[in-house]
C-alpha cells in the first residue's frame, strides 16, 4: 500500500496536517524540506507546480491547501465534523476561516520581519496586518465565551487544529500574550495534546 505524502517544513502551515495525522492516527509518508523549498530546493516545483508547503499526494492527486488536507485526514474520524451534525457549518467557516482570515495577516508579519533583507522590512506593515490578526482573532475569544472547551461539535475537532495553527504562528511572534484568556486556555490545551508533542517531535527528526 503507497502512503500518503505530504511535504512539510518545520513549523509552516503543514503543520496543521502532520498534527492532524497524528491525531487520526494515519500513516504518511513524510517528506521534510527547508523552507522555503520554492528558494532551497528548485525541484519542489516538480512535486507542487505553485512551490508552496504543504503538498499532499495521494491516489494520483496532489492537495495543496493546508485546511483541504485536514479536513481530509480528519474524514471518517472524530477529528470531523459530519453534514449530520448540528455544527456542520460552523465547522466548515472555522476550517476556512483558519487560513484566508486568520493566517494570512501572519504571513505578512512573518514575511516583514522575518524573510525580507533588512532593508525591505516593513515596520508599517507589520504593525497593520498584526492589527488585522488580533481584530480578527477575537472571534476565537467570542466562540469560547459559553464555556465551550473546544471550537466546534462539543469535542476536538480538525477546526481547532487549523484555527490552532494560526494561533500557534502568532506565539511565535509574542502575540499569543495579547489574545484573550478563553483563547490562551484553548491554545494551551491545545499544546498539551500528545499528538502535538509528537508532531513537534516528529518535524524536529532524530535527535
Ligand atoms: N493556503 C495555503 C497556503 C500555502 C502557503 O502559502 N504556504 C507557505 C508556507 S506556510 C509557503 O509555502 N510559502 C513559501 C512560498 O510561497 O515560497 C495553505 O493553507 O496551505
Amino acid at each position: 500500500m503507497t502512503l500518503p505524502v505530504l511535504h512539510h517544513c518545520a513549523g509552516a502551515r503543514s503543520f496543521r496536517c502532520l498534527w492532524a495525522a497524528e491525531e487520526a492516527g494515519m500513516e504518511i509518508d513524510l517528506r521534510m524540506w527547508a523552507f522555503p523549498p520554492r528558494v532551497f530546493a528548485k525541484q519542489f516545483k516538480d512535486i507542487n507546480p505553485l512551490g508552496t508547503i504543504p503538498a499532499w499526494e495521494e491516489d494520483g492527486h496532489l492537495l495543496t491547501e493546508s485546511a483541504a488536507i485536514c479536513q481530509r485526514i480528519a474524514a471518517g474520524t472524530q477529528l470531523e465534523v459530519r453534514p449530520d451534525e448540528p455544527d456542520y457549518l460552523p465547522y466548515l467557516n472555522w476550517m476556512h476561516r483558519s487560513d484566508a482570515t486568520l493566517t494570512f495577516p501572519l504571513t505578512i508579519v512573518l514575511r516583514y520581519t522575518r524573510l525580507e533583507p533588512e532593508e525591505r522590512k516593513l515596520p508599517q506593515a507589520v504593525e497593520d496586518y498584526k492589527g488585522f490578526f488580533m481584530g480578527r482573532a477575537k472571534s476565537i475569544e467570542e466562540a469560547l465565551s459559553d464555556g465551550r472547551e473546544w471550537l466546534t461539535a462539543g469535542r476536538f475537532t480538525a477546526a481547532d487544529i487549523c484555527v490552532g495553527y494560526a494561533v500557534h504562528l502568532a506565539a511565535g511572534f509574542g502575540f499569543d500574550k495579547e489574545l484573550g484568556p478563553l483563547t490562551q486556555d484553548w491554545y494551551a490545551r491545545l499544546k498539551a495534546r500528545p499528538a502535538f508533542v509528537q508532531s513537534v517531535a516528529r518535524e524536529k527528526g532524530p535527535s
